[in-house]
């Protein structure tokens, strides 16, 4: 086929909602923003698994760190997905790794912030998932066929992950004073981090715009901030504890919830590298990797003897 009628195919199954697929034509950029936007969440999965494997050795009971482990490990699974659906767009992990570990792929910026007491595994789980949540469910829909599908186990998974984080937050809520004093501190400092998690605005997102056209974003940015917003500020009152937003108020008019200014000199700042933690979580992640060598060379051994025998095998019986 010609390139303005595959061009014609591609935009004609976009238009109806029919899924591309990995063999499907697709236009060069397409294929690099998929690479680019799947490679980066599937690297947030795994940097996302620092943070609260911190408090894995520290959680309050048997069944708090049996709970938490499992977390973590849903966390890696969701990696793996993401870098396998990435893979059927031409690239290796190898590949993907490497520009992780060189600076050259991001990662998600709120997992560039310390874990300090036990309130803020619930806090993640509450309000880092419940961003990841709000953002993932429209993937559901994203126009390319493995993202999508990858997407509908991932999002069953972060919205048991978001009611474990609040049911911690509940109980600590509950609590003693220095409980309630620690819960309400693990939300001052992850409230505007996870406000932050959905991108720039609209107007200052470069990606936002064609990423609507291809329908591999289905809502902008400031789209689901602003639910985020509105159905943060209702649960915060279960919780009996407050968001660190002064300027939070319901706007009738609108019928949504306007907030104070967003920091995003605080935002960019995280994204060059320089937030709290950036060159912990990169050096960990760099460390893994290398200590993780022998495991990759002794699978890579052993299928390539597989394969030997069985040709073996194969010849015997010709
Ligand atoms: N952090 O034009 P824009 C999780 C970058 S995993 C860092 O709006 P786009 C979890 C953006 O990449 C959470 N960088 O871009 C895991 C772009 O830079 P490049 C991760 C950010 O792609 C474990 C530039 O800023 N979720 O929740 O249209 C435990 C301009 O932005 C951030 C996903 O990855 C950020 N926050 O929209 C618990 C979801 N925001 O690439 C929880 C999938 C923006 O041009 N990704 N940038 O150099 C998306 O939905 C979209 O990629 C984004 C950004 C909404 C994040």
């Amino acid at each position: 086929m010609s390139a303005p009628a595959n061009e014609a195919v591609f935009q004609d199954k976009i238009d109806q909602d029919i899924r591309i697929e990995p063999k499907d034509w697709m236009p060069e950029a397409y294929r690099k923003t998929l690479i680019r936007q799947i490679s980066q969440h599937a690297h947030s999965e795994i940097v996302g698994m620092l943070p609260e494997a911190n408090w894995i050795t520290r959680a309050p009971s048997l069944k708090r760190k049996a709970t938490l482990i499992a977390k973590v490990q849903d966390e890696a699974g969701h990696g793996l997905y993401l870098y396998a659906a990435a893979e059927t767009l031409d690239i290796s992990r190898d590949e993907m790794i490497g520009q992780l570990h060189s600076g050259k792929a991001k990662y998600s910026s709120i997992f560039n912030y310390p874990t300090l007491t036990w309130a803020d595994m619930g806090a993640i789980g509450w309000l880092v998932d419940g961003a990841a949540i709000m953002n993932q469910v429209p993937l559901c829909r994203a126009s390319y066929g493995p993202y999508a599908r990858a997407m509908v186990r991932i999002c069953k998974e972060e919205s048991f992950h978001q009611r474990q984080g609040f049911e911690i937050l509940l109980v600590l809520s509950r609590g003693s004073e220095a409980q309630r004093r620690m819960c309400q501190d693990a939300i001052d400092r992850w409230w505007w981090p996870s406000v932050m998690m959905f991108g720039p605005n609209d107007d200052a997102s470069p990606n936002t715009a064609q990423s609507m056209r291809w329908k591999i974003k289905r809502f902008t940015n400031d789209e689901l901030r602003q639910r985020f917003v509105d159905v943060s500020a209702e649960q915060i009152k279960l919780l009996g504890m407050t968001l660190p937003d002064p300027a939070l108020v319901w706007n009738e008019t609108r019928q949504h919830y306007d907030h104070g200014p967003i920091d995003w000199e605080e935002f960019r700042n995280v994204l060059n590298g320089n937030g709290p933690c950036n060159k912990e979580r990169m050096a960990a992640r760099v460390q893994a990797h290398a200590d993780g060598a022998w495991v990759r060379e002794a699978a890579l051994e052993h299928s390539r003897k597989n394969a030997a025998r069985q040709s073996v095998q194969l010849e015997g019986v010709a």
